[in-house]
């Protein structure tokens, strides 16, 4: 049986580049992997509902955080089958968001004091209900926000006119989500967590010499 790794993260951390360095060093020694990312936009109805809400084309929709909770929860729900293949034919699966993102986006998005009910929400809908794979380790690509804004920076220049959905362009919620976050992580919500503080030399060769060997 494989593990299944996930990558989280707020927009611009790194998440794709990360994942792509992590599949060659994984493969360079020896592991078979295979990737996948939520939400799967072209893939599922419910992905692809949610990002119209994310940028304003489903009414009133986004404003309500357990719809959106549940749009996402539910693309989830219907990769189950592929992903339990995957984790039969492969030593790693490795996942670009998952259900963390549903407990940190959404928990941001509500008052602090709401925290803690909202990822608690999440998970007992997804793990308990779904009965989702539970991931065996988790990395939160956690760069320093300066770094992050450099990245967006160069993004709007090298793809002008992309449109930032309704989460990306609030920078308040972008900073509760990384505060989120890093409570998950120190908590190590349904598994181990490592925090990758993408700034410095490229984390991969160690990140996969722990995924294949290490605990959790
Ligand atoms: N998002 C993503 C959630 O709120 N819950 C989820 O389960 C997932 C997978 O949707 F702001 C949020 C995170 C992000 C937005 O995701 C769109 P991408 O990865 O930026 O397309």
């Amino acid at each position: 049986m494989g593990r299944l790794v996930v990558i989280e993260g707020l927009d611009g951390a790194g998440k794709r580049t990360l994942a792509a360095r992590l599949t060659a060093e994984l493969s360079a020694a020896g592991g078979t992997v295979c990737s996948t990312a939520f939400p799967r936009y072209d893939d599922d109805v419910h992905a692809e509902l949610a990002r119209d809400a994310l940028y304003g084309r489903m009414g009133d929709l986004a404003s309500s955080v357990h719809a959106m909770a549940v749009l996402f929860a539910l693309d989830r729900r219907a990769a189950i089958p592929a992903l339990r293949t995957d984790l039969a034919t492969h030593d790693v699966v490795l996942v670009d968001r998952y259900v963390a993102s549903n407990a940190a986006y959404n928990a941001a998005r509500l008052g602090q004091d709401a925290h803690g009910e909202v990822v608690e929400w999440v998970r007992a809908l997804e793990v308990e209900r779904f009965d989702l794979p539970v991931p065996d380790h988790q990395l939160l690509l956690a760069p320093p926000r300066e770094v992050a804004a450099e990245r967006a920076r160069a993004r709007e220049l090298t793809e002008p006119g992309r449109e930032r959905d309704a989460y990306e362009s609030d920078d308040a919620l972008q900073a509760r989500t990384d505060a989120v976050y890093r409570q998950l992580a120190g908590a190590g919500w349904l598994s181990p967590w490592t925090v990758v503080d993408g700034s410095g030399p490229d984390p991969a060769p160690a990140l996969a010499r722990l995924l294949l060997d290490g605990p959790g």
